[in-house]
């Protein structure tokens, strides 16, 4: 069920690759891309045309509007079971390790006080599969959450978390859902896919839950009712075919069940974790050439997709600019004091402030506007509205099309 309707007037001329041609003239006629498109796409030497065709597909859909959330991050445990086997992780503890942590419900609640300015919007919650924070923990800090904050989104806990409580608790996925969602649970986020490929996991990720698995987490989630984000860690040992597979599965759920809301790249960063290590990496973390392919391809073969977000954070506020024009529509939101990253060597800030992210959308020509969870747009910024695409209808044109 694509959203997308046919592209005409695409730049043609202006594509030096054959294999781009091939998608633009898809691209006109409306149909879809097969897996050999998207593999050109990140085979691609001519970065420029692919870009053309990802603003193209991104526009016809979003228009010049480039929506951010105001969240804030809370990591409310860092301890967890997978430390020693998921090797691209330098967040993670053992209980006893220096440094490993787990909030009290006092602690987490100091942490969302930031909430109290108003402004924020959205807590987005993960953590590591800790032993002692099972349902009960949850349940409660959600349920506190809304207390205290009842403006406030909860986006929380991703598959992998989802399925970890199920275990020690010994429920399905979907009973953890429902009791997570009475609690509080608003939507799912996106973590903990890494790269679907098994050869891929076993290398990067041995005991994780597997890529079937954390698309069968998210059915249960969208079937539920509960919507939720989708990644790709990218830029460590996978390779293009693994991409594409990847992307596949996450096209076919979405096909499916319609209840994705947005798919976010996450560029592997090297930097104090076991993988960097061992693929001889330091400093830095992907290219900017394939942090935009990573983008553009995404936009060009997830058809059924609204929303394509820029983690600024992993490929920095200069890239995720540039991003706008390689088919982004959604940037990370305020963030606040994020730390998952920042274990891994990221240099970026912890958080961005209101102004700073409209500075940034504003720079690369664009009109920025805060969404909420849902990417209903709540407010733009000066005037701005003329440039909102009619949102009715991009509704029903995804209606007819579905
Ligand atoms: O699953 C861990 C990644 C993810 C590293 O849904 C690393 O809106 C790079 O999923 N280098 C969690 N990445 C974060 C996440 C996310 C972020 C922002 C928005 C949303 C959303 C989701 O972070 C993990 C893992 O893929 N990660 N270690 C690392 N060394
Ligand atoms: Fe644990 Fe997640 Fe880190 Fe793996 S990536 S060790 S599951 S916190």
């Amino acid at each position: 069920m694509p959203v997308r309707q046919p592209l005409p007037n695409l730049p043609i001329d202006r594509l030096r690759d054959p294999a781009l041609r091939t998608i633009a003239a898809k691209l006109a006629a409306g149909e879809r891309l097969d897996r050999a498109d998207a593999l050109a796409g990140f085979d691609t030497r001519d970065l420029i045309g692919l870009g053309l065709l990802a603003d193209a597909a991104n526009r016809a859909l979003n228009g010049e509007v480039v929506t951010f959330a105001a969240n804030q991050h809370i990591n409310p445990t860092n301890i967890c079971v997978l430390r020693k086997t998921c090797a691209f992780c330098g967040y993670a503890r053992l209980p006893k390790e220096q440094g490993a942590y787990r909030y009290t419900l006092d602690q987490v609640l100091a942490e969302a006080a930031h909430a109290a300015d108003g402004l924020t919007k959205e807590f987005h919650i993960v953590g590591g599969l800790d032993m002692q924070a099972g349902l009960e923990y949850y349940v409660t800090m959600f349920r506190a959450l809304k207390a205290n904050f009842p403006h406030v989104h909860i986006k929380a806990l991703t598959a992998v978390e989802i399925a970890h409580i199920a275990r020690i608790e010994k429920m399905t996925w979907s009973d953890v859902l429902a009791a997570l969602r009475d609690a509080g649970l608003d939507t799912l986020p996106g973590g903990g896919a890494e790269t679907f490929s098994a050869a891929v996991r076993e290398q990067i990720a041995g005991k994780k839950l597997g890529g079937a698995d954390y698309i069968g987490v998210h059915r249960a989630a969208h079937q539920l009712g509960i919507r939720s984000n989708c990644t790709m860690l990218y830029g460590h040992v996978e390779t293009h075919q693994d991409r594409v597979e990847h992307l596949q599965m996450l096209r076919d759920l979405q096909d499916e069940t319609g209840g994705f809301l947005a798919y976010i790249p996450l560029a592997y960063h090297p930097d104090d974790n076991a993988l960097g290590a061992q693929l001889g990496r330091t400093g830095t973390a992907t290219g900017g050439n394939d942090d935009l392919k990573m983008l553009a391809v995404g936009r060009l073969f997830l058809d059924n997709f609204r929303h394509i977000k820029s983690h600024w954070i992993m490929v920095t506020q200069p890239l995720s600019q540039v991003a706008l024009h390689f088919g982004v529509n959604d940037l990370e939101g305020t963030v606040v004091r994020e730390k998952i990253y920042h274990a891994v060597g990221a240099h970026t800030p912890q958080g961005m402030t209101l102004d700073q992210l409209l500075r940034l959308i504003r720079g690369a020509g664009k009109v920025p506007a805060e969404r909420d969870s849902f990417y209903k747009v709540l407010r733009t910024f000066e005037g701005e509205l003329a440039a909102l695409p009619d949102q009715d209808a991009i509704a029903r044109a995804a209606a007819g099309a579905a």
